[in-house]
């Protein structure tokens, strides 16, 4: 086999520009894309059971999401506390973060601050973008490169691919009529320049009101000319509270973070455990005790208004009384009685994700910011020198499209992957992301995906969901080696039945209520199908279930002799 020594990576990987003789060895126990929080962790968790893993990826740098969103604003909506990895007590211990809800400068230089502590730069291919990977069924292993197939490009043989790309990596880029030819600035939230973007004076047009148009709106409505907001959806915005980090709080988390961080895997989404949910129903109380609990939790701020009571996101009546507790926030908020009332979000709450905000309704109330309901007045088409919606003319200096992303499957989907017999991903997937675990795929042998459809990472502390999988991925490869098993490969029937238990739980719940990314519906075309699992701690005991009886759902075959 030719191989040559990458550059960049040093530790145990090698790359080949030919053809390999599909039945020699891989020279990589697993290949991990994406050096975002869960590659860096896989990368670790790789390395500690003593498998030959390298990362490659395509950005310049590690960070993944907190890479590529540095917009105005961009800031984690979980506890800073919380939102870290707890796998090393002296990281967890010696690392200070300075917000009670970290910006996004901060959690960059997190990632970065991990790679080079646990020594991960060794491992890591930039600039190097994954095209394709093809499963190799003579040899068991996935051949995977920048070039796979017939342009030739870098190559890799790995007997595992590990899909560390996230599920919101891939921005939704709406093709609004007339785009190219507007002549201003057109900047995407999740694509933003690493140079500061100076809007001094300018004419803005923000196009989304999720998480991200929310944080931008706020940041930049007092650094620009005239901002105008394009909102197709109002959203429900609860405050954040932010400031310095209580370094009370601080201190009483390290007197004990492994036990903080058993207490918050115990919670539905892996995290909030300083404030549980309260155990009664909204009807439980009077309608003044109902407000005087919102209300404390709504001072307290972030998630915790969605636990005042145990039937918010399964009983649609109690879920729009918490609804109309928002919106009588935004119309005392907002002066203009009209805006506000565009404001208001019809929706269940909670049904899209909510927004942690800093001051984003009274935003409204300054006289160089305007809403455009698209609602009434739907985007017609761009121009040179800005937008029509709804008749009127919007000229505009810079247009941000803080518009999303195409969520859990964009980016596996625009890569060349296939399977046993050829199958191409696109194919498998083309009526929704069938999965086993939210793991693995049936026809995609020794193929694991972190933070996918049919996993929780969309309902749960992110790092924490990550920290979970990599392990369960880590452990089951180590067993695997450790048994002589070459390949593990979902049954139909298992993954059938997962797909089931995902609807069936969210089928419980207000979450099928809404026009939201867990569900695809934000991507023209996408098919309807409910994508994440709403239930952090009852996956991890399926998971461990799974590995403990020896992986059923799963069928595992030794090295072809
Ligand atoms: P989101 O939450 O998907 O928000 C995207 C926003 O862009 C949302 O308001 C969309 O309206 C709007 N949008 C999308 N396409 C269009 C078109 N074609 N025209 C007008 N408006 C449009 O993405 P974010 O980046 O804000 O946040 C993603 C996640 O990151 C978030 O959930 C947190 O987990 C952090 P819609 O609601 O679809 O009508």
């Amino acid at each position: 086999m030719s191989t040559t020594s990458t550059t960049g990576a040093t530790a145990t990987a090698t790359t080949s520009t030919s053809t390999t003789a599909s039945t020699s060895q891989p020279e990589l126990d697993l290949l991990i894309v994406g050096a975002g929080f869960a590659g860096l962790y896989m990368l670790h968790q790789a390395r500690a059971r003593g498998l030959n893993a390298l990362v490659i990826e395509a950005a310049d740098s590690v960070g993944g999401t907190w890479y590529h969103n540095r917009y105005p604003g961009a800031r984690v909506d979980i506890q800073s506390m919380e939102y870290s990895f707890g796998f090393d007590d002296a990281l967890q211990q010696d690392w200070c973060w300075t917000e009670r809800y970290a910006a996004q400068p901060e959690l960059l230089a997190y990632a970065n601050h991990v790679a080079d502590r646990f020594d991960l730069r060794s491992g890591i291919l930039l600039n190097t973008r994954l095209t394709g990977a093809h499963w190799d069924e003579a040899a068991q292993c996935w051949q995977a490169g920048t070039g796979t197939g017939t342009s030739g490009g870098r190559t890799w043989r790995a007997r595992h691919l590990v899909l560390a790309t996230g599920p919101l990596s891939t921005p939704s880029e709406p093709d609004f009529p007339g785009l190219s030819d507007f002549k201003g600035q057109v900047l995407h939230t999740a694509r933003w320049p690493k140079e500061p973007v100076d809007f001094s004076g300018q004419r803005v047009g923000v196009i989304g009101t999720g998480s991200s148009g929310v944080q931008t709106i706020t940041t930049i409505a007092p650094q620009v000319g005239q901002l105008t907001v394009f909102q197709r959806t109002a959203s429900y915005a609860v405050p954040a509270h932010n400031g310095p980090l209580d370094v009370a709080l601080e201190a009483q988390v390290k007197a004990d973070y492994p036990g903080f961080r058993e207490r918050n895997r115990r919670m539905m989404g892996g995290f909030g455990s300083l404030l549980p949910p309260n155990n009664f129903s909204a009807f439980s109380v009077s309608a003044e005790q109902r407000e005087s609990m919102f209300e404390g939790r709504w001072q307290i701020g972030g998630f915790v208004l969605l636990g005042t009571f145990n039937d918010l996101i399964v009983n649609p009546a109690a879920n729009e009384l918490a609804g109309e507790f928002v919106r009588n926030k935004i119309r005392a908020a907002v002066h203009d009685p009209a805006t506000a009332a565009a404001l208001c979000p019809s929706h269940p709450i909670g049904c899209k994700r909510l927004c942690v905000d800093t001051g984003y309704y009274a935003t409204f109330n300054r006289p160089n910011v305007r809403l455009v309901d698209l609602q009434t007045a739907p985007i017609e088409r761009f121009t040179a020198t800005g937008l029509v919606a709804g008749g009127e003319e919007h000229p505009l200096d810079a247009i941000v499209l803080a518009t999303g992303f195409d969520a859990m499957t964009g980016t596996l989907l625009r890569l060349d992957l296939r399977g046993r017999g050829g199958l191409a991903l696109q194919d498998k997937w083309q009526a929704g992301p069938l999965n086993y675990l939210g793991l693995c795929v049936v026809g995609f042998p020794n193929l694991f995906n972190i933070s996918g459809p049919g996993a929780t990472a969309a309902f749960t502390n992110v790092i924490v969901a990550i920290e979970h999988q990599v392990q369960w991925i880590a452990d089951t490869l180590r067993d695997l080696r450790d048994r002589g098993v070459a390949s593990i490969e979902a049954t139909p029937e298992a993954e059938t039945a997962w797909v089931a238990h995902v609807n069936t739980v969210a089928g419980r719940t207000i979450y099928l209520n809404c026009n939201s990314w867990y569900l695809g519906a934000n991507i023209p075309g996408k098919p309807r199908m409910f994508m994440p699992l709403f239930g952090f701690p009852a996956y991890v005991q399926k998971c461990a279930e799974v590995q403990q009886q020896g992986y059923p759902g799963f069928s595992l075959a030794p090295l072809h002799a």
